[in-house]
């Protein structure tokens, strides 16, 4: 779909391409994301330039804010998978002991807090799909890694914990939360379109975890009054394995994606491994996230799935379930 810039974007554009100093640059996204119609057509430009406006904005605060610790970049996590999903929380809460459970990932654990000071990612296994989990160093109201903010801009989605073996564990996560809200990290059960591009909001699972220790179902009324209407809550314990498997399908949920599997002409579909689209993807879409010249040019689809859905041939706009099995025709 085209969109159609209004001729002062392209001033705005061009002040952005010659820009010398990270503020000469900010300034001319803002005035672009300002002129940008918002609409449907416009949705990648407009993730872009959110994208750009939101680095510069923490790398000029970073500059600010003295020498960094860590070089930028240093701590850059790949993507992989079907998305990308970041563990946060206050010290202690058990992000690592859940990592390990829920992926491959081995990192240290310990009965004291600070322990983690690196991301570490691991991959877990939900539905036929692959999910990058990042464990990260904890979060306080004075303690705060800076690599984070760069981290988060590029998840899909958080997993926040909320302690149920210390009487402290809703403050400690109440500080969390508004911690990231300095780095302009909101976390949010649900996103919503907001106008403000220098804010990242990141959909949160809660993750209260802990549930086996023996004073934590006093603690688990508490944190449920104070935090059960503002996430999607999960009650776990990495310990004894509770809540786990649940937890693995709210990740998924949260990813807000759909599984789609191909076929070729005359061949049965390949049930193993799955494309992943947004919910919502047309077949034109999902070619696209197959390779991304078939979007252009796709000819035709034949979708089976669901009880309607039995090798019919559909046009480029026909919207996609999970689960369907596509026969794309380049
Ligand atoms: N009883 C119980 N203990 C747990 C559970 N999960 C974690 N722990 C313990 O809590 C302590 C802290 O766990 P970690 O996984 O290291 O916590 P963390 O959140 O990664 O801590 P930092 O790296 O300091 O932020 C360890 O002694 C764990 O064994 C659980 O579900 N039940
Ligand atoms: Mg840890």
């Amino acid at each position: 779909m085209a969109v159609n810039l209004p001729p002062h974007y392209h001033d705005a554009e061009a002040r952005y391409q010659k820009g010398k100093t990270a503020e000469e640059k900010l300034a001319a996204l803002r005035e672009m994301w300002v002129l940008l119609p918002k609409h449907k057509a416009s949705e990648k430009v407009q993730a872009i330039l959110k994208t750009k406006i939101s680095e510069l904005t923490d790398q000029i605060e970073q500059e600010k804010s003295g020498p960094k610790k860590a070089a930028p970049g240093t701590f850059k996590i790949p993507r992989q998978g079907a998305g990308t999903v970041v563990f946060l929380g206050p010290p202690n809460a058990g992000k690592s002991l859940l990592i390990s459970k829920l992926t491959k990932a081995a990192p240290t654990v310990a009965p004291y807090p600070f322990t983690t000071r690196e991301p570490v990612p691991g991959m877990m296994d939900v539905r036929d799909v692959r999910v990058q989990l990042v464990d990260l160093p904890p979060i306080t109201a004075d303690a705060y890694e800076h690599f984070i903010t760069d981290l988060t801009r590029s998840a899909d989605a958080a997993v926040l914990f909320l302690d149920l073996a210390d009487d402290d564990g809703p403050a400690n996560t109440e500080a969390t939360i508004e911690r990231l809200k300095q780095a302009r990290r909101q976390l949010v059960p649900e996103k919503t379109s907001d106008d403000d591009p220098t804010t990242y909001q990141l959909k949160t699972i809660l993750a209260m975890t802990k549930c086996d220790d023996e004073a934590a179902d006093i603690r688990l009324e508490i944190a449920k009054e104070a935090f059960g209407s503002r996430f999607p809550t999960v009650v776990i314990s990495a310990e004894r394995g509770d809540g786990l498997a649940e937890l693995r399908e709210a990740i998924f949920a949260a990813l807000g994606v759909i599984r789609v599997y191909t076929k070729q002409p005359g061949k049965p579909a390949d049930k193993t491994a799955p494309f992943t689209c947004p919910i919502g993807s047309t077949v034109a879409e999902f070619a696209g996230c197959v390779h991304n010249d078939f979007e252009e040019k796709l000819k035709s689809a034949r979708v089976w799935g669901g009880a309607q859905f039995d090798g019919q041939t559909v046009g480029r706009d026909h919207i996609l379930m999970d689960g369907d099995v596509v026969e794309l025709h380049v």
